[in-house]
């Protein structure tokens, strides 16, 4: 078949037109929201208690247009999205507190497909709720949990985190536990499935308790595989600068309570992006937390360093000394062992 020149000119055109329209950013991720209303609160995506939590998610996936919301997943086509998020059900005595037999099923399909799903659950108040969607990967409910706990697992989920601070919060048994107490559980032979048993530590009255804020957005990158900023290496300096006041690292966390051999790490926070290295001494041991390079900024554009995990049986004082190119700081801190 021959073309005229008209058509040849008008097969341009489409061909062009084809070229502008693809995206050319790499690929957003997508992720679908079952957002589970229930009685008297707003804790969920998109929900009244949840503006922090929310917007970390909105950012992780590019956008909120990347994230579609829906009630149940009776007709959803799960397979559509790149990940799935399951927010709270109802209460036990209420309608919607727990998933269909269809719904379990979809999830289960999804699971098995590899790509990451978050399960919302909570205390005993929603046994029926946590029943339903620990049934997906075989868990059971154990004990409450409240008060700061601290990482125990070495994970993507639990990087820069000393402890979270899970809110009247339920644990789980079986699956791989995040933290002291099982509030947060990795599941399935890819660990692709991530239970919550609490919802309020990422709530925005309680996400600035412990390390809740930086454990919020380490879900966030997490379920967004192609996260905008789960690749940022940090390397960007702000003009700025040399206008900020020399100051030296803040400590993050007074950790008082500490339990006897309980693992935890020494966070410091410093404003600017010149340091060389930090370490934190204890009992006159050293533990670095950052070698030229290896820095990483969290989302206040502030940098946060820790230690890799620190047991201690007996109280200690320890020292934050930070090496810049001219000039040295020290910052002293005190662990309480109970
Ligand atoms: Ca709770």
């Amino acid at each position: 078949m021959k073309y005229s020149g008209h058509q040849l000119f008008l097969l341009l055109v489409a061909f062009s037109f084809l070229v502008l329209v693809l995206p050319s950013s790499a690929h957003a991720s997508t992720l679908l929201v079952r957002q589970g209303a229930y009685v008297g609160e707003g804790l969920g995506y998109g929900r009244s208690s949840w503006p922090i939590m929310t917007d970390i998610l909105n950012s992780a996936f590019g956008g909120s247009a990347n994230i579609t919301t829906v009630s149940n997943f009776e007709s959803a086509t799960l397979t559509d999205y790149d990940a799935i998020w399951v927010d709270l059900g109802n209460f036990s005595s209420q309608p919607g507190s727990s998933l269909s037999a269809n719904e379990i099923s979809k999830i289960t399909s999804f699971i098995n497909t590899g790509k990451r799903v978050v399960l919302v659950g909570e205390n005993d108040n929603w046994t029926t709720w946590d029943n339903s969607i620990l049934s997906i990967v075989g868990g059971n409910m154990g004990v409450s949990s409240s008060g700061s706990i601290s990482t125990t697992y070495s994970h993507q989920l639990t990087q820069s985190i000393a402890t979270i601070q899970p809110i009247a919060g339920w644990t789980a048994t079986g699956g791989t536990s995040l933290f002291f107490d099982a509030v947060a559980t990795l599941w399935g032979t890819n660990q692709n499935v991530l239970v919550m048993l609490d919802s309020n530590a990422w709530e925005d009255t309680y996400i600035g308790r412990d390390d809740n804020r930086q454990f919020a957005q380490n879900v966030a990158h997490w379920i967004a595989p192609s996260s905008p900023s789960a690749g940022n290496g940090g390397s960007s300096q702000s003009d700025n600068d040399d206008a900020l006041a020399f100051s030296p690292a803040e400590i993050i966390g007074k950790l008082q309570h500490i339990s006897p051999n309980q693992a935890f790490r020494i966070k410091a926070q410093i404003q600017r992006s010149d340091a060389i290295k930090m370490v934190a001494v204890v009992n006159g041991k050293k533990y670095l937390m950052y070698d030229d390079g290896k820095h990483k900024d969290n989302a206040k554009g502030d940098f946060i360093y820790a230690t890799d995990p620190i047991r201690l049986n007996k109280s200690a004082d320890y020292t934050v000394i930070t090496y810049f190119f001219n000039q040295v700081t020290r910052t002293k801190g005190k662990i309480f062992i109970k």
